[in-house]
């Protein structure tokens, strides 16, 4: 007797020609996703896109970021794009506490879907989102979560130099991530400053990317940690006068890796003069590897297996074609900007869409990243007891 094994169920989504591409959201992430679309059909030969649709609350606003941002028109109403043939992939640059029920019925109608981070506001909400993405999946439906330090190419250079062994066993990692915005304390209210759309505070917007990279860099799940978190200012003005600020102000943790590593982690809007200061030292038996966002051209690199005599960090102006990303841009020692790693995010998602492979980070990686934050709330909670994730 022979038994044929069932067929692969055929994407719902077209694979040939240009895809079509809504953004949802206008303002800080949804201008740097639209740059990226606009850019990657130039700078990455391979997928081509058509930047369709921007998506916003406000028909004047989003009709001006649209025409100036480059895409074909504008729309108030997300659910009318997922009624469209010609939208294949839809990007949610909303405030958070929409992502969860946009990207599953996004999800659902057949679309790619590509969530800036934190994948979502709460756990509940990263664990239904991740459970429409396994459906979609199934249908050849593609999904990632938007940490977009991944592609800086210094910071994949270095998970090839940690993936290679060139640090040996990772033993100790220090993440920090700090901005100043909100140290004035008379800067506004603003819709990050609220649990309800926000989710948390530094917590989601900036220690996200930080346990994200630990976990991208070290290749391990985090299974426990302590931590604590601080509100500075617990009062801003808004709209309609005083309001009270909901959201972490700055967060501490100490994370413990399941390859016996330990991470401590800082993160903080607060921190006077430092405007995107991402900075991540590793220290291994073998070398060490640090990096700074406001220099995310190089990577410091320790080798200790040379001689003692000539030891030391140096530089590696990370410019050249051979490194991660770089041979679709310039010529070497032509460096890139922040803006670039988003463009490289685009171009990492369309070749797996094209591809039909999964892309990554994926929305398990963004729940795995919810379960941190949440972990370090509860443990903040209980006067910085630890907590198994
Ligand atoms: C604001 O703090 C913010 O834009 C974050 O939301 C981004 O993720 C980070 O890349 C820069 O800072």
């Amino acid at each position: 007797m022979t038994t044929t094994a069932p067929a692969p169920s055929a994407p719902d989504v077209v694979q040939a020609g240009p895809l079509g591409v809504a953004v949802l959201g206008y303002s800080f992430m949804g201008k740097a996703h639209s740059n990226a679309w606009r850019n990657v059909n130039a700078f990455h030969p391979s997928p081509q896109v058509a930047q369709k649709v921007l998506v916003g609350r406000d028909a004047g606003h989003v009709k001006e970021a649209a025409q100036q941002y480059g895409w074909e028109e504008s729309l108030t109403d997300w659910r009318q794009v997922l009624d469209r043939d010609d939208i294949h992939i839809v990007d949610i640059c909303t405030p958070g506490h929409l992502h969860a029920e946009i990207a599953i019925a996004a999800l659902d109608a057949g679309k790619h879907v590509i969530v800036e981070k934190p994948l979502a506001n709460t756990l509940a909400e990263a664990e239904l989102m991740v459970a429409a993405a396994q459906r979609a999946q199934a249908r050849g439906v593609q999904s990632m979560v938007g940490f977009n330090y991944r592609r800086v190419p210094a910071l994949a250079l270095a998970k090839k130099l940690i993936s290679e062994g060139r640090l040996g066993e990772v033993r100790q990692v220090r993440v920090s991530y700090l901005q100043d915005w909100l140290a004035d304390a008379d800067a506004p209210m603003t819709w990050r400053l609220r649990q309800q759309t926000a989710g948390s505070g530094a917590l989601g917007d900036l220690a996200s990317h930080a346990a994200d990279q630990v976990r991208y860099l070290c290749g391990s799940p985090i299974e426990s940690l302590t931590g604590t978190v601080n509100t500075f200012v617990k009062t801003r003005t808004g709209p309609d006068g005083p309001e009270e600020v909901t959201v972490d102000d700055a967060a501490w943790a100490t994370l413990h890796l399941a390859s016996g590593a330990v991470a401590s982690l800082e993160v903080s809007r607060f921190a006077t003069g430092r405007k995107n200061s991402l900075e991540i030292e590793i220290y291994g038996s073998a070398g060490s590897l640090s990096f700074n966002l406001e220099r995310l051209n190089e990577l410091q690199f320790f080798d200790a297996t040379e001689h003692a005599a000539t030891q030391g960090f140096r530089t590696i102006p990370v410019t050249e074609p051979e490194h991660p990303y770089l041979e679709a841009w310039w010529p070497a020692g032509h460096i890139l900007g922040w803006d670039s790693t988003f463009t490289n995010q685009a171009a990492d998602f369309l070749t797996a869409i094209r591809t039909g492979t999964a892309p990554s980070p994926s929305f398990e990686d963004g729940l795995e990243v919810q379960k941190v934050l949440a972990a370090i709330e509860t443990s903040a909670a209980q006067s910085g007891a630890a907590v198994v994730l």
